[in-house]
């Protein structure tokens, strides 16, 4: 069994998201998802609309993804492709170059954006900005 991990805050699922969370599992059998929790999306300069509890619940409810785990740290990415013995990392192509150190550990794969779409262009539109 291919295990396939990727990291996200997923804020207002979108098809961007949903196409990356597609491409990542066709990259194995199963696909784990470290969610950002919203402390280190504070970390991160990011204020999600969703809270943790609520980008969790529709993740689950999308096919692609089998199990999530939270991403409270920046240093975690190691520990959990040794915990969960992960064949491959994928992340969005705006993150190519920044996860080569895990080269040593699993494959590394960057999927290009899906253009145009993001959170930030739906909180312009629908929430105002
Ligand atoms: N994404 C995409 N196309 C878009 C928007 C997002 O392919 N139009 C991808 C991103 O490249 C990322 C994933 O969807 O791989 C989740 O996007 P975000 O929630 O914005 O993730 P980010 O905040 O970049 O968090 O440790 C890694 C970080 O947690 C990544």
């Amino acid at each position: 069994m291919k295990r396939v991990i990727t990291y996200g805050t997923f804020d207002m699922l979108h098809y961007g998201h949903i196409n990356l969370l597609r491409r990542a599992k066709e990259l194995g059998d199963y696909l784990i998802v470290g969610l950002s929790t919203d402390e280190f999306n504070r970390q991160k300069n990011k204020i999600s609309y969703f809270n943790y509890e609520e980008r969790k619940k529709y993740l689950e409810a999308i096919k692609y993804v089998d199990e999530i785990i939270p991403e409270d740290s920046w240093d975690q990415k190691i520990d959990d492709i040794i915990k969960y013995k992960i064949d491959v990392f994928v992340m969005g192509d705006d993150w190519k170059g920044k996860f080569d150190f895990l080269k040593e550990y699993c494959e590394v794969i960057y999927l290009p954006r899906t253009p145009v779409i993001s959170t930030t262009l739906l909180k312009q539109n629908i929430l105002g900005g």
